[in-house]
């Protein structure tokens, strides 16, 4: 693929981000033959620019881990890409959705390792035993496409509709909790929107951290250690509404909540 298409499709795909403009998903037209490793050299391009003005990554996310939305895809593996210092809402805080395009939210679990990880063998277990931390954690999910429509090249390019994350302040030792039982609910304004359990996520969050680190490890690169991961949406994402208080409880592992304001 030649460097000018990338720069241009990751441009594209900036430029949506930056004006909170929703634009046709990029195999529409385009480039209709965007593959995955190509929409991940889009992907970086468009995390260079990021950083180039600025931006700071804050840690990885997974995307598309639930075995539904990977059959429903038609791919046998997750998504991943970056969390920015600018994406980063405080725990009780509010958002203005005039900040977005169409954001959704879905509750994680996320992780904080004390080593990093790398290598295409690594295991739950291994993540388990690398783990400082586990805690609480929404993800705010905003598709640069129209009415979030895309392929799973589009929205690798797109940064993996990273928008926002609210990270909880409830921290637990992996070891003090069955993550696979982590029982989820999503509430907006006291009703309960969606929920699930930890085993939503590959069967246990440990399992995407440890897919994060075989997909790393085909670029060379390591999980970090002392960045907080997230793993992937623990229910169905949840469109936000202007007024909306959004609650979210995890079993054993505390609770998140933001405010949306128009
Ligand atoms: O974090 C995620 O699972 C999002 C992946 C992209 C899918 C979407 O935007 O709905
Ligand atoms: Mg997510």
């Amino acid at each position: 693929m030649e460097t000018n298409l990338i720069n241009e499709l990751a441009s594209y795909v900036h430029y949506a981000e930056k004006e909170r403009q929703e634009i046709t998903k990029i195999t529409a037209d385009l480039y209709p033959e965007l593959s995955i490793d190509e929409a991940y050299l889009v992907q970086a391009e468009l995390i260079r620019k990021k950083i180039k003005e600025g931006g700071q990554i804050i840690g990885p996310k997974m995307g598309i881990t639930s075995e539904a939305k990977m059959k429903q895809m038609n791919v046998d593996d997750p998504i991943y890409g970056y969390v920015f210092d600018d994406m980063v809402v405080e725990e009780g805080d509010s958002i203005s959705l005039s900040d977005y395009i169409h954001p959704k939210v879905e509750p994680e679990i996320g992780f904080i390792l004390s080593r990093d990880l790398e290598g295409p063998n690594t295991t739950a277990l291994d993540v388990l035993r690398a783990t400082e931390y586990v805690f609480p954690a929404i993800e705010i999910i905003d598709s640069r496409y129209e009415n979030f429509n895309f392929t799973l090249p589009d929205v690798i390019a797109d940064n993996t509709s990273a928008a926002g994350a609210v990270f909880g302040t409830y921290f637990r030792k992996p070891e003090e909790l069955e993550l696979d039982v982590v029982g989820v609910t999503l509430s907006i304004n006291g009703e309960i929107q969606s929920l699930g359990a930890g085993a939503a996520v590959l069967g246990n969050p440990a399992n995407s951290v440890s897919r994060l680190a075989h997909m790393l490890s085909k670029k060379g690169e390591k999980v970090q250690a002392g960045q907080p991961i997230l793993t992937g949406g623990v229910t169905a994402a949840v469109r936000l509404s202007p007024g909306d208080l959004v609650q979210v409880t995890y079993g054993g592992l505390g609770e998140v909540s933001f405010f949306v304001q128009e």
